[in-house]
C-alpha cells in the first residue's frame, strides 16, 4: 500500500502507486505559454505565472524518470495548414492580439513546427517519452492518449504544466471521465491569472475529490525519494 498526502484523500484511492501503472503528464511547457515573445507573453499576460512551475517540474520530472515511471509530454498546436483550427478558436485569439497562426517573435503562433510550440528546453522530452500533440485544450480530445494510457496498462495520472485553469484542468476532467486516477501537483502548475489557478485547483477538491486529489510535489517526491 502506497500512498501520498493530498486533498481530500490520500493518494491514489486504493494504494497502488507503482512505476507500471502510473504516468507523469506535463503538459504544453511550450515557449508560447511560458516563453518570451509566445502566445501568452502577447496576449499580455505575465508569464512569470507560467514560468513558475519549471524549476518543480524539473526536479518531478529527475525523480520519476529515474524511478522508470511512464512520462507523457503534451503539447497544444495546429496543423501548418490549419486544417485542425476550428474558425472561432482563431477568432478569439485575433480579439485579443495573438491570432493563433499568424506570425509572432516565435514564428506563427501555435503551429505545430514553429520556434514557440516547441516544448522549453529545461523540460524536453528524451528519446522513449511519449509526446501527444492536441489540437484542442484537453489532451484525450483528438489524440490516442486512451489508447496509450489503456495499452501500457496506467491507472493513475500525475498531472503537471500549463495552464492550470485550461488545458490541466480539462484533460484532468477528461481523465477522470474514463476513470483514470488523477493527481494534480499545486506547485508545478501555473495560470495566467493567480485567482484562477486556486480556483481550479479549489473545485478538484469538492465533493470527496470530484475529479481527484491536489498534492504538492514535496508530498509526492518524500514517497518516491
Ligand atoms: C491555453 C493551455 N490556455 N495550455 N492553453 O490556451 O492551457
Amino acid at each position: 500500500m502506497t500512498t501520498i498526502t493530498a486533498k481530500p484523500y490520500a493518494w491514489p484511492w486504493n494504494g497502488d502507486l507503482r512505476p507500471q501503472n502510473t504516468a507523469l503528464m506535463i503538459i504544453d511547457m511550450q515557449i508560447d505559454f511560458c516563453g518570451a515573445g509566445g502566445y501568452v507573453d502577447k496576449m499580455g499576460y505575465d508569464i512569470s505565472l507560467t514560468q513558475a512551475p519549471i524549476a518543480p517540474i524539473k526536479e518531478v520530472l529527475t525523480v520519476m524518470r529515474a524511478g522508470g515511471f511512464h512520462i507523457i509530454h503534451t503539447r497544444e498546436g495546429h496543423r501548418p495548414d490549419l486544417s485542425d483550427l476550428p474558425a472561432n478558436k482563431r477568432w478569439r485569439s485575433r480579439q485579443i492580439g495573438a491570432g493563433i497562426g499568424d506570425p509572432g517573435p516565435c514564428g506563427n503562433i501555435l503551429m505545430r513546427g514553429e520556434p514557440g510550440w516547441q516544448i522549453i528546453p529545461e523540460l524536453a522530452p528524451i528519446p522513449g517519452e511519449i509526446v501527444i500533440d492536441k489540437p484542442g485544450k484537453g489532451s484525450f480530445c483528438a489524440t490516442d492518449l486512451e489508447l496509450i494510457l489503456r495499452t501500457r496498462g496506467i491507472d493513475n495520472l500525475v498531472l503537471t504544466g500549463i495552464t492550470t485553469d485550461v488545458c490541466v484542468s480539462t484533460t484532468m476532467r477528461e481523465a477522470n471521465d474514463r476513470g483514470f486516477e488523477c493527481v494534480v501537483l499545486s506547485d508545478c502548475c501555473g495560470a495566467t491569472d493567480f485567482g484562477n489557478h486556486e480556483a481550479a485547483l479549489k473545485m478538484v477538491t469538492m465533493q470527496g475529490g470530484v475529479f481527484g486529489v491536489v498534492a504538492d510535489s514535496a508530498a509526492l517526491l518524500e514517497v518516491l525519494s
